[in-house]
C-alpha cells in the first residue's frame, strides 16, 4: 500500500499522523526519541527530527538543533544525551548519575547547568541544520540562526577531525557503540570480545520494561556497554591517541564508514553554511573531498563491493557487512565505480532492496549473526533508509530511490511509525511513535 500522491503532493494521510507523533514527543524545546523507552532529547535523533520538523514548523526545526547544540561540550564534543530533569532517574539507564557530567567532565569543558552523557553520536547536525535552514531561509536570517549554530558545529567538526583522529588517518574513530549509534551489530562482536563485561548484578536496565527482550541488546551486550563507558568516565572523558580508552586492555576504537560519511556530508553542508554567512568556504569543501578519498583508500573493500569498519586497536578491517558500509553512497564526490558497487551490493544477496528485503536490513542477509528481529543485527531502520533514498538520487538512480522512498512511507505507516521493523514483512519491532520514523516519513512525503 503506497500513499496516494496528489497533484499537489498530498500525501495528506501519512502526514497528519507522522504530524501527530512529532507532537507528542515534544517537550517544549526538543523531541524525545520515544516517550516510553528514550525519554530525554538524543543527538543524532534530533538532528533526524529537525530534518522532518522543518516542513511542520521550521521554528521549532531550529529550536531543536539549538537546544542540543546548548549542552555542547567546551572541547567541543556534541553530547549524545542531553537529560531532561524532570523525567524521573530510573526511567532510562545509564542516567545522570552514572555520566556525572558536570564532576567527570570538567576538564572536556561539560556545561554545568546541564546534565549530559560523555559519548558522542554520528555528526548529521550541519546537514540537518542546512536543510532547516534552506526551509525558510527568511525566518533562518531574522533570527541569526546559521551565524549562531556555525561556530558550534565547526567546533564539533574539529573535535571530531583532531581529538578522535585516533588511527592517525584522519578519519574519526568511535569509543563505545552507543557513539556510532547501532548498538548491537555485530561490526562490534569482534572488538567488544575484549572488553570484560562490568557484572550483570552491577546495573539496572530500563530498556526492557519497554521493549521485548528478543528485540533488544542482551544482557552481556550491556555489561560490555557499561564498562566501556564506565572507563571513558573514569579518565574524565579524555582522548588518547591510539584508542587507549581503558577498560584494561580491551577498549574499544573502531573507524565507522557510516559516521565518517555522515561527518564528511556534514563538511559539505558547512561548506555551503559558510557560503551563505559570506565567507568562501572552499577550503572546507577541499577537505571533505580529501576526506572522501580517505574514506575509500582505507575502508573500501572492492571484493565485498561496500565500506567495511576498521578497528584501531588490531589494525585489521572488520569483515562484517553492515548497513554502515553502504551509507557512503550520500557522498556526491564518490567515483561512479564505487557507487555502482554500492548499489549492486545494496541490491544483491546480502541486503536483497527490493529483490528479498522491503527496507534496508541493518546486517547481512547471510551472515552467521543475522537475526531479523534484534535491533541492530538484521532489522531495517528508517534513517538508515532515508540515508540510503537520499545516496541513490545523489548517483542519479532515481526508480530505486522512488521504490525505496514508498517503502519508506508505507512501512513508517502501517508499523505506527516503529522504532525499526522486519526486513522482509515490514513488521514493526521495538517501540511505535518513534521519533525519526515519524520525522523522515514526514520529510520523504514532500
Ligand atoms: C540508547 C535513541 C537511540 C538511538 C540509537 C539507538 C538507541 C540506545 O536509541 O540507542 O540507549 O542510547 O541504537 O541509534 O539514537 O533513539
Amino acid at each position: 500500500h503506497v500513499p496516494p500522491r496528489g497533484p499537489d503532493g498530498a500525501r495528506t494521510g501519512i502526514r497528519t499522523k507522522a504530524v501527530r507523533v512529532l507532537e507528542a514527543n515534544w517537550t517544549g524545546t526538543s523531541t524525545v526519541p520515544s516517550r516510553g523507552l528514550y525519554p530525554h532529547q538524543w543527538s543524532w535523533d534530533s538532528a533526524f527530527i529537525a530534518i522532518g520538523l522543518r516542513h511542520l514548523s521550521p521554528l521549532r526545526a531550529q529550536t531543536e538543533l539549538e537546544t542540543l547544540l546548548a549542552a555542547q561540550w567546551g572541547d567541543g564534543r556534541v553530547p549524545h544525551i542531553v537529560f531532561n530533569p524532570s523525567v524521573p532517574l530510573d526511567a532510562y539507564f545509564p542516567s545522570p548519575d552514572f555520566w556525572r557530567s558536570v564532576s567527570a567532565g570538567r576538564a572536556a569543558g561539560a556545561p554545568r547547568t546541564v546534565q549530559t552523557s560523555g559519548i558522542v553520536q554520528p555528526p548529521v547536525h550541519a546537514l540537518a541544520a542546512w536543510l532547516v535552514h534552506e526551509a525558510d531561509p527568511g525566518l533562518s536570517r531574522a533570527r541569526g540562526f546559521l551565524a549562531r549554530v556555525h561556530p558550534r558545529l565547526a567546533a564539533w567538526h574539529r573535535y571530531l577531525l583532531h581529538r578522535r583522529d585516533l588511527g592517525g588517518a584522519g578519519l574519526a574513530a568511535v569509543v563505545h557503540p552507543w557513539e556510532q549509534g547501532m548498538d548491537n551489530s555485530p561490526c562490534w562482536d569482534g572488538p567488544l570480545a575484549r572488553v570484560t563485561p562490568a557484572p550483570a548484578r552491577s546495573f539496572r536496565r530500563a530498556d526492557l520494561a519497554h521493549g521485548a527482550p528478543e528485540d533488544r541488546p542482551t544482557d552481556l551486550d550491556y555489561g560490555r556497554y557499561v564498562r566501556l563507558a564506565a572507563a571513558y568516565r573514569d579518565r574524565g572523558y579524555r582522548d588518547a591517541p591510539g584508542g587507549g580508552h581503558g577498560a584494561g586492555r580491551g577498549g574499544f576504537a573502531v573507524e565507522d564508514p557510516a559516521f565518517n560519511a555522515l561527518l564528511i556530508a556534514s563538511e559539505h553542508a558547512l561548506a555551503r553554511i559558510a557560503r551563505e554567512l559570506g565567507a568562501a568556504g572552499t577550503a572546507r569543501q577541499a577537505r571533505a573531498e580529501r576526506l572522501t578519498d580517505v574514506l575509500i583508500d582505507r575502508l573500501f573493500d572492492e571484493r565485498k563491493g561496500m565500506f567495511l569498519c576498521r578497528d584501531v586497536r588490531s589494525g585489521e578491517p572488520i569483515p562484517e557487512r553492515g548497513v554502515g558500509g553502504l551509507i557512503p553512497l550520500l557522498l556526491p564526490t564518490l567515483p561512479r565505480e564505487v557507487a555502482d558497487a554500492l548499489v549492486r551490493t545494496l541490491t544483491g544477496p546480502h541486503f536483497g532492496l527490493g529483490v528479498s528485503t522491503r527496507l534496508v536490513p541493518s546486517y547481512d542477509l547471510l551472515g552467521e549473526s543475522f537475526d531479523r528481529q534484534r535491533y541492530w543485527r538484521g532489522p531495517a531502520w528508517f534513517n538508515t533508509a532515508w540515508l540510503v533514498e537520499r545516496g541513490l538520487r545523489t548517483h542519479g538512480e532515481r526508480a530505486r530511490a522512488d521504490a525505496l522512498r514508498s517503502a519508506v512511507l508505507a512501512l513508517a505507516d502501517t508499523s505506527g511509525f516503529a522504532e525499526y521493523v522486519d526486513p522482509y514483512t515490514g513488521e514493526a519491532c521495538g517501540a511505535t511513535g518513534f521519533g525519526w520514523t515519524a520525522a523522515l516519513a514526514l520529510d520523504l512525503s514532500y
